[in-house]
């Protein structure tokens, strides 16, 4: 493991920092989802809909916590903290020519709070936070003016942070919104609510191509602002197993992985892929894809590629093999793994398949890789005061040994790893907050009462020895 490693922790502002309208902030998407559970999912409103609960607006204020969050994260050593800049602090609205001053401020606090600890931000530019203005007037990435409008932003921070951030994101997993049965992922990554009948999957294909092209343009534009920068990609990583050894289980399985592949694809090589071209064939797909767009995607190369990883899937091509039915990050043909555990929401356990994803990453592409998300949700018991969170390390200590294998044994060239949701932040999927993931507990419940104290669980000394051993546990 190398010894500039970047340790740290990872959170995204509509999730931790609240404050909703504080300094002239906009709303966002993530204010109009309403709180949902593991068994219900979560409602998005028409705007904010009074007497429903919308975890987000509070988060857990980390808008007003952050220097007293920062000093814990500084305690255990991180040398890193990935968050998100949420846009509509900085574009209420996403379409003004001119930028919010007060929310760049929070932003320059923020991070030089952090350089004062010596802790590295590392930063996502669309992390579910898309300004629902643009949703509402423009439909989100189903209009080209998008790419206007987030190439303004992104220029805006970058030229404003350049001293201060150097590892950057364009779009948050920005995969996920090829799971077309869950309305949630087409409307956090594009800000795209489906019609009836509407060809779902037409559409992501459109706005992806939008995103890929802003995307473009970001990378290179924050080249010509400052040389050093590192501006990544960023995917949602769930490696496919075939059930069996059957020639058709390996072949979907190889098809499954395209599906997400094909974004990594474009982000790192510039172009699109023969076969996602084949399938649109197939299909009769035409696109608004230029001869411009071409030339900036093949000219916006990114840096490294940024990695989510919490569970792996499998999946079976034999008609009567139970499906699991729309799972977290797995298609609608995935099965269960008898080989595994799953955690309370249903998300495989498989500390080797981060190994395994890291493998096929790096083989597929020779570029720089970030662990930016991984983590265990749970619903910690206070005990006397005190949480004793053994699951959690187990789960972190088996992935992070798998992890250090990827590197020092196979090779894998990785520049850091930041676990989720280090401090407890609201939860993505299900907006709860009993969705546990971090090294420091928020007195908050689900429906929004608590003092939001925070207070170290177990597992908070166990990665500050993590990160003191380089890995090596
Ligand atoms: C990823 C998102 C995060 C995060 C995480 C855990 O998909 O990038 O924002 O929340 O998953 O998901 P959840 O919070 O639903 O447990």
């Amino acid at each position: 493991m190398r010894k500039d490693f970047l340790w740290g922790g990872a959170v995204a502002a509509h999730q931790v920092e609240g404050a909703y309208q504080a300094g002239g902030k906009g709303l966002s998407i993530a204010d109009v989802m309403t709180a949902g559970s593991r068994e219900k999912a979560r409602e998005i409103t028409d705007g904010i809909v009074e007497g429903k609960y919308y975890p987000n607006h509070e988060g857990i204020r980390f808008y007003e916590h952050y220097k007293e969050d920062i000093a814990l994260f500084a305690e255990m050593g991180f040398r890193c903290l990935r968050t998100s800049i949420a846009w509509s602090r900085i574009f209420p609205n996403g379409d003004e020519e001119t930028p919010n001053e007060e929310g760049l401020h929070f932003y320059d606090e923020l991070f030089d709070e952090l350089l004062a600890h010596g802790i590295e931000p590392v930063v996502t530019l669309c992390h579910f936070e898309i300004p629902y203005h643009l949703v509402k007037k423009y439909g989100g990435f189903r209009s080209r003016k998008m790419i206007t409008f987030f190439v303004r932003f992104a220029e805006t921070v970058m030229r404003r942070y350049r001293n201060k951030v150097k590892y950057w994101m364009t779009f948050n997993e920005i995969n996920n919104q090829i799971l077309l049965s869950n309305d949630i992922y087409a409307f956090t990554n594009s800000g795209i609510l489906f019609e009836e009948g509407e060809d779902r999957l037409k559409t992501v294909y459109q706005a992806a191509h939008y995103e890929f092209v802003a995307s473009a343009m970001t990378v290179k534009l924050g080249h010509e602002i400052n040389p050093d920068f590192m501006i990544g990609c960023m995917m949602a990583t769930t490696p496919v197993y075939p059930m069996t050894c059957n020639p058709k289980d390996i072949m979907l399985a190889l098809q499954e992985d395209r599906k997400n592949l094909y974004f990594s694809d474009v982000h790192v090589r510039g172009y699109y892929p023969s076969y996602i071209r084949k399938d649109w064939e197939s299909r009769g797909y035409q696109f608004d894809i230029t001869q411009d767009d071409l030339k900036i995607m093949r000219e916006g190369c990114v840096d490294y590629i940024g990695v989510s990883y919490y569970l792996s899937s499998v999946i079976s091509a034999d008609a009567s093999v139970e499906k699991l039915g729309n799972n977290y990050a797995t298609s609608l043909d995935a099965v269960e793994n008898p080989y595994l555990e799953m955690t309370p929401w249903d998300w495989a356990i498989d500390p080797k398949g981060l190994r395994y994803v890291l493998n096929q990453y790096y083989d597929r592409y020779q570029v720089p890789l970030f662990v930016v998300e991984n983590g265990f949700g749970y619903d910690d018991e206070l005990e006397e005061g005190q949480i004793h969170d053994q699951n959690r390390i187990k789960y972190l200590g088996d992935h992070i040994r798998e992890m250090v294998e990827a590197v020092d044994k196979d090779g894998v060239d990785l520049l850091g790893y930041t676990v989720w949701g280090c401090i407890d932040p609201v939860s993505f999927t299900t907006g709860e907050m009993r969705k546990r993931y971090g090294f420091i507990y928020v007195d908050k419940d689900d429906d929004g009462n608590g003092t939001y104290q925070r207070k170290r669980k177990d597992s908070f000394a166990w990665y500050k020895d993590v990160i003191e051993k380089n890995g090596k546990i």
